[in-house]
């Protein structure tokens, strides 16, 4: 397996020391071994080579449609692949954005006119804090444990609740009956739920009509939901704000301010690849990342101290806990062989503590490059 040459963006070579987790993943994006960021890097399989091959097609094809034609067939063709048949189909419930975090700027700014605190899923990936703290809104923490098993009675009373399911980076999935019980109470309390479901695809557990749940609850909400996690697109990829019904927050209107509207021709696209999920794709697309979980945990399996703390995450991302090594002296011992990971501190926003003795690492990747990549991990955590 040949390394690239790799040559550190300058613009970044600072960020180490107090960045953020994307930038550590820019500072990966040169390297082969690249095993930083959650985005689907793996070789696209031959159903998606035929849509990508018919990229000419598709582009006379969505400059010929009108948009709302277009947007209607990718977002349905996506939401019923993964269960979700109860979405609205009502024109302004769905907002298409370039990505999930534009969704989720425009999210905060939308919620900051009305309320200036908001509780979030603790750990998850630390844009999301950063996004809903930039628009100055205060954040609670909601551990997982509260989250799932906790008196919901007692998370502090804010303006909203905020949830990433399947979680970033634990993999842990809100069930159905505990959504109806979060829906219900945020309807009690008048505070807005808003899920961030950025990795259903990869979890059937996650894939139970969640609509459905929300509508019968009552409560406001939003949904974002993200193509850009699951297919190797090459980042061409939407983000969907879906709405409730008398939302009562001004999203359409910091949306227009945001932007007028996603690609047709990226629409186009992910209808294709949709379509070819629902073929078979998608089961295929999970087998694949299970067989590149078990590849790392069974190439790491004699290190002493190491451990997964994530046993039951079906997502593309797998935590490696490193027993009494830190972090981030792995992060940099890695770095200095080209691999490039991330480690799992920034994710524990309100205390990063938790989170040093863990690495992230992707599995959505070629498998040669994860082999090369736990291979040079192995020896790192060896000491070699
Ligand atoms: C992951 C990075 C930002 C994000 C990476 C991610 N994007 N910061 N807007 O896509 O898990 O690696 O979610």
């Amino acid at each position: 397996v040949s390394t690239w040459s790799y040559t550190p963006p300058t613009a970044f070579s600072g960020a180490v020391a107090g960045g953020n987790l994307t930038q550590l993943e820019t500072l990966a994006l040169n390297s082969r071994l690249n095993v930083a960021d959650g985005h689907a890097r793996q070789e696209p399989t031959a159903g998606q080579m035929k849509v990508i091959q018919d990229l000419p097609e598709l582009f006379v094809e969505a400059s010929g449609k009108p948009v709302e034609e277009l947007e209607r067939a990718a977002f349905g063709a996506y939401l019923r692949l993964l269960g979700q048949h109860s979405f609205p189909t009502r024109p302004g419930r769905v907002l298409s954005c370039y990505s999930s975090s534009v969704a989720m700027e425009i999210v905060a700014r939308s919620l900051a006119t009305a309320t200036d605190s908001m509780a979030l899923i603790h750990p998850t990936f630390d844009n999301i804090p950063d996004i809903l703290k930039g628009v100055g809104l205060r954040l609670v923490p909601l551990s997982e444990a509260d989250l799932h098993h906790g008196d919901l009675t007692r998370i502090p009373l804010t303006g909203g609740v905020f949830v990433t399911t399947p979680n970033n980076p634990t993999g842990r999935v809100l069930s159905e009956p505990r959504l109806r019980e979060l829906a219900l109470s945020c309807a009690s309390r008048d505070e807005v739920l808003v899920l961030d479901t950025s990795f259903r695809g990869f979890d059937t557990r996650a894939q139970y009509d969640h609509y459905a749940v929300l509508e019968d609850s009552g409560c406001r909400w939003i949904v974002i939901e993200d193509t850009g996690k699951l297919w190797p697109t090459l980042d061409l990829k939407v983000g969907w704000l879906v709405l409730s019904e008398g939302l009562g927050l001004p999203v359409p209107e910091v949306h227009s301010d945001i932007l007028l509207g996603v690609s047709p021709l990226v629409l186009a696209m992910l209808r294709g690849f949709a379509e070819d999920a629902e073929r078979g794709g998608l089961a295929e697309l999970h087998r694949f990342v299970a067989a590149n979980r078990e590849l790392v945990r069974s190439a790491l399996a004699d290190v002493p101290g190491v451990s997964y703390p994530d046993t039951g995450s079906r997502g593309s991302v797998e935590r490696i806990g490193l027993g009494d090594r830190s972090g981030m002296d792995t992060w940099a011992a890695l770095q200095t062989r080209n691999v490039y990971a991330l480690p799992c501190g920034p994710f524990f926003w309100n205390d990063p503590a938790e989170g040093d003795h863990m690495l992230r690492i992707a599995l959505a990747r070629p498998t040669p490059v994860l082999t090369a990549a736990v291979e040079v991990i192995r020896s790192v955590l060896l000491g070699r």
